[in-house]
């Protein structure tokens, strides 16, 4: 890494973002990088989970860490695993472990958006760091322009929350449609074995590709107390007098739910008013 944690963390801390260069070796890349490309080719569409995008240039690996046995490699790095670690103030899991190929496609990949509901949106705990955080490591070049680049907006992790919004920008995304950009927006630029971590209130996008397909792995990190006493299973194992609403509240959940959804009020103010 050619940037010190202790930078890397004042960078995040202070622009919301932080480039980790060479964080994963070049060994450890092409081994992962093999064996995703092997089991994506095989198995092509039926790996991208529906719940997450539509994107009919996206193929999508949920779970990774369970499907490809060489992923967890990525936790031995000391590179890319100390830097969350530190922001998270030492407590840190893995809540979702992702690895994702965007194809030459002409459109924006991803619109402009944060990764949370309202629940996940508060203002910026410098103690604490994010509710949130995820690194995405590279495998393939992005140096060069229009090669799918993750945009985002430093400073944007510390703008006011909204809690009313859908974690959508309507402005943004029209003018994103015309390749405008909102002032400030940063392009990262990224070959492989780099990594950039930054927190769920951050804005970000990315662009369209018109190089060559671009591949990366996200693993999505979280505070450790954020875990349930329970442990979650699958629905199957849950006990059979559970109604769908205590499953739901347990955090048992169907396959095809965006998991981005459970971090959202599973249940409604009215429906608990309603008791
Ligand atoms: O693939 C990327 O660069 C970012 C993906 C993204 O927007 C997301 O996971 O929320």
């Amino acid at each position: 890494m050619t940037t010190s944690p202790d930078h890397a963390v004042a960078q995040f801390t202070d622009q919301g973002y932080v480039l980790l260069k060479q964080a994963v070796p070049d060994s450890i890349i092409s081994t992962l990088d093999a064996a995703v490309r092997k089991l994506t080719d095989d198995r092509g569409p039926d790996l991208t989970h529906s719940s997450f995008n539509t994107n009919p240039a996206l193929t999508h690996v949920r779970d990774a860490a369970n499907v490809i046995a060489e992923y967890q490699l990525l936790f031995e790095c000391a590179d890319l695993m100390s830097v969350p670690h530190r922001i998270l103030g030492g407590s840190l899991q893995v809540l979702g472990t992702e690895v994702l190929r965007r194809e030459v496609y002409q459109q924006a990949h991803e619109r402009w958006h944060r990764d949370s509901g309202p629940y996940l949106e508060r203002p910026y705990d410098e103690r604490n760091g994010p509710l949130h955080l995820k690194a995405q490591v590279f495998f393939t070049d992005t140096r060069q322009k229009e090669s799918g680049n993750l945009v985002l907006i430093p400073g944007s992790h510390r703008w006011p929350a909204n809690h009313r919004d859908d974690a959508y920008w309507t402005t943004a995304n029209n003018a994103l449609a015309h390749a405008v950009l909102p002032e400030g927006a940063v392009s990262i630029h990224a070959e492989p074995g780099d990594a950039v971590v930054f927190g769920n209130t951050m804005w970000h996008a990315v662009l369209p590709n018109r190089t060559q397909e671009r591949r990366s792995a996200i693993l999505r990190f979280g505070q450790a107390w954020l875990r349930p006493y329970d442990h979650l299973g699958d629905p199957a194992a849950a006990a059979d007098h559970l109604s769908p609403y205590s499953r739901q509240l347990l955090g048992y959940h169907p396959a095809e739910v965006n998991p981005v959804d459970l971090y959202k009020d599973p249940t409604s103010t009215e429906s608990w008013c309603a008791r």
